[in-house]
């Protein structure tokens, strides 16, 4: 692996920074800002945990942090951010729409953010909250990344099908601009994508970086 001034450098030292309720409680909006969201329990903190130093089970999870914006530092200028996870069934329709109301909250007005990563479990696709989620950031110009999630619970020709499948229909319906890609946290499936996007995202002038998965 090569190191210099890479995103995989960066994320390797990134930082937890702080939880957020309100606005006034974000980071500086400047530089540039990844936000993860995705539907409860799609895999966002394992693929976060994945490609970082984070160690979400001190920080998203400790309790009442899970409805929190939670930021992490890469560099001075460069920040990821775990969104609440959104749709989980269980939470009553107040507390869901509050939710929604601090996640528009943010998206709507954080000029820094660059682009969004969305997490979306294989074996359990789209939702209504995933499409108002794609389609808010497609009538924003704001680029989307999927990850489809826990891949390894396939074999990897139903994997490789499903992804087939799904980008097309993403391609289709909603946008041809929106990228998409396989993911595992424990099998470390799809790094070295995901990498790529965040750099590009961040502006890392590190193409030549050589990830190994
Ligand atoms: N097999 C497998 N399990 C995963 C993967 N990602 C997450 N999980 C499991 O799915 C559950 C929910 O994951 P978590 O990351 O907490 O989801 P979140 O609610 O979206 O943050 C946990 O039990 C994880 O261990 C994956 O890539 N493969
Ligand atoms: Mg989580």
């Amino acid at each position: 692996m090569q190191f210099k001034n890479s995103i995989l450098r960066l994320c390797q030292q990134s930082k937890f920074m702080l939880s957020a309720a309100k606005v006034n409680q974000y980071p500086d909006d400047q530089g540039f800002e990844i936000a993860f969201a995705g539907r409860s329990n799609a895999g966002k903190s394992s693929a976060l945990n994945t490609l970082t130093s984070i160690n979400l089970a001190h920080t998203s999870k400790t309790p009442g942090r899970t409805q929190l914006l939670n930021f992490f530092k890469l560099d001075d200028n460069r920040r990821l951010v775990d969104l609440p996870g959104y749709g989980y069934a269980k939470v009553p329709i107040q507390v869901k729409l509050h939710w929604q109301h601090r996640l528009e909250g943010y998206l709507n007005g954080r000029r820094s953010l660059k682009g969004l990563i969305i997490t979306i479990d294989i074996r359990n696709l789209m939702n209504d909250f995933d499409l108002l989620m794609l389609n808010w950031a497609i009538a924003r110009n704001m680029p989307i990344h999927i990850l489809l999630t826990k891949a390894d619970k396939l074999s990897y020709s139903a994997a490789k099908d499903t992804f087939l499948k799904v980008q097309s229909e993403i391609h289709q319906s909603l946008s041809d601009v929106i990228t998409i890609q396989l993911f595992s946290a424990p099998k470390r499936i799809g790094l070295k994508d995901a990498y790529t996007i965040l750099s590009s995202w961040m502006q890392l002038a590190d193409k030549s970086t050589h990830i190994t998965e």
